[in-house]
């Protein structure tokens, strides 16, 4: 049987990686964005939708015979307060409420290392469930949706997976992410795992590869199912001959969000 399967975000960072990974013979994928998306390839199977993850009919309408969602949507970096409210947590609501109202029971929700950015990174490896410290508004939005997949979870039974993703791009950019990095292959292992996991119910799991200098808990998404293949360490040389080695008395090498925890940090990254 095919089953639907909704991204939110789809033409974003997250997204567009795993678009193509995501693509299964038995599989549609809904993807929806408020930014254009580029239109379907020949033989993927795709069905594409313009619309804002914070308009309730729109994603009732997205939510239309789909099995689950994976909700990638929402602003990605820092922002002035009221889009953060309105985009991530709010739009974060709406996508749940809309997933319930049309009896959707898997959702896969887009968390981030920055829900416990102010974390000391000499406190060791961060455990799954790790209590919140975020860095910024958008650290605290990432909370927000973890709490509101947890009351979806707990009060109407929906299988809620948050991922707080470390840093999801094609290669570890500096040599923080030599710790942080998703890579995009393990990303796509990881949201199968927790597409596929029989009856999860709430989980918080970290989205990072198998990384030499990993920071953050790999046993809550293995739990799941995931195994990663990946190693940030196959960049280092390159990472670091451009970079150099990481600071420990930087805010890179303090803390969990690095750079997001410094008192000047905006918009601007
Ligand atoms: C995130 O949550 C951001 O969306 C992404 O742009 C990266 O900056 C990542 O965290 C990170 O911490 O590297």
């Amino acid at each position: 049987m095919t089953e639907r399967i909704l991204i939110t975000g789809a033409a974003g960072g997250v997204g567009t990686l795993m678009r193509p990974r995501l693509a299964a013979p038995d599989r549609v994928l809904r993807l929806l964005d408020v930014a254009d998306l580029p239109p379907a390839a020949p033989g993927e199977q795709v069905e594409l939708t313009r619309a804002s993850v914070t308009d309730p009919a729109a994603m009732s309408a997205a939510c239309e015979g789909v099995d689950a969602v994976l909700h990638l949507g929402g602003h990605s970096l820092e922002q002035p307060w009221g889009q953060i409210l309105d985009v991530n947590i709010n739009g974060t609501y709406t996508v749940l409420e809309a997933a319930r109202q049309q009896g959707i029971r898997r959702v896969v929700l887009a968390s981030s290392n920055h829900a416990v950015g102010f974390v000391p990174s000499a406190d060791g490896e961060a455990g799954d469930y790790l209590f919140p410290r975020p860095d910024t508004f958008y650290g605290v939005s990432k909370v927000a949706v973890e709490a509101l997949g947890s009351l979806y979870a707990d009060r109407y039974g929906l299988d809620v997976v948050c991922v707080r993703i470390g840093s999801c791009f094609d290669r570890p950019k500096d040599a923080r992410m030599l710790a942080t990095w998703l890579s995009p292959d393990d990303g796509a292992r990881l949201f199968e795992a927790c597409l596929a996991a029989p009856e999860p119910g709430f989980r918080v799991v970290w989205g990072v590869s198998d990384n030499t200098r990993r920071w953050f808990s790999l046993d809550e998404a293995r739990a799941l199912g995931y195994e990663s293949k990946d190693n940030a360490e196959d960049h280092a040389a390159a990472v670091l001959a451009e970079h150099g080695e990481p600071d420990p008395d930087s805010l890179a090498g303090r803390y969990l969000g690095g750079v997001w925890c410094g008192p000047d940090f905006d918009t601007a990254i």
